[in-house]
């Protein structure tokens, strides 16, 4: 049976390509989608996709996955440094977190250097661009 990935992006990444690309690139969220999908094809990964800009939102599909996900590829975006909620959600969460960030935060502002769910993953990918989502699950496969 082929596992089950969540692929949970948190806010403002569904303006991914569209503003800020000298930091964030040209790629939107669909064409990142489309680029897991062909490689999770491949890996006989099956993924379930999901983009909120609400804290409450992320914290129910966490919940969701805690039913049937064997692991959480998650970009909390800006509540990575902000939210205790989506850190206590993750931890009822017993399979493992790969937590991806697009931009280097260890290379930004000093309020972006800490995340609390980096105190949950296994896992941190930073500042390789989009190619992190991707990566992630060849971790997933290993
Ligand atoms: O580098 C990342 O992936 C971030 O998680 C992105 C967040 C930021 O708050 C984190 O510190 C690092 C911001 C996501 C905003 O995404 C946009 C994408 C395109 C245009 C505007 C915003």
């Amino acid at each position: 049976m082929s596992k089950l990935i969540y692929v949970l992006n948190g806010p403002n990444l569904n303006l991914l390509g569209k503003r800020q690309p000298e930091i964030y690139g040209s790629e939107t969220l669909a064409d990142v989608a489309a680029r897991m999908q062909d490689k999770a094809d491949k890996l006989d990964i099956e993924l379930e996709f999901f983009q909120s800009n609400h804290e409450g939102a992320l914290v129910d599909k966490i919940h969701e996955a805690r039913e049937n996900a064997a692991g959480i590829i998650i970009n909390p975006a800006a509540y990575s440094h902000t939210s205790v909620a989506i850190l206590d959600a993750l931890n009822t969460f017993e399979n493992p977190v790969v937590e991806v960030h697009i931009s280097n935060i260890h290379k930004r502002e000093a309020f972006r250097h800490h995340s609390y769910v980096s105190t949950r993953a296994e896992g941190v990918i930073a500042g390789l661009g989009t190619l992190g989502y991707v990566l992630a699950l060849d971790y997933f496969a290993d």
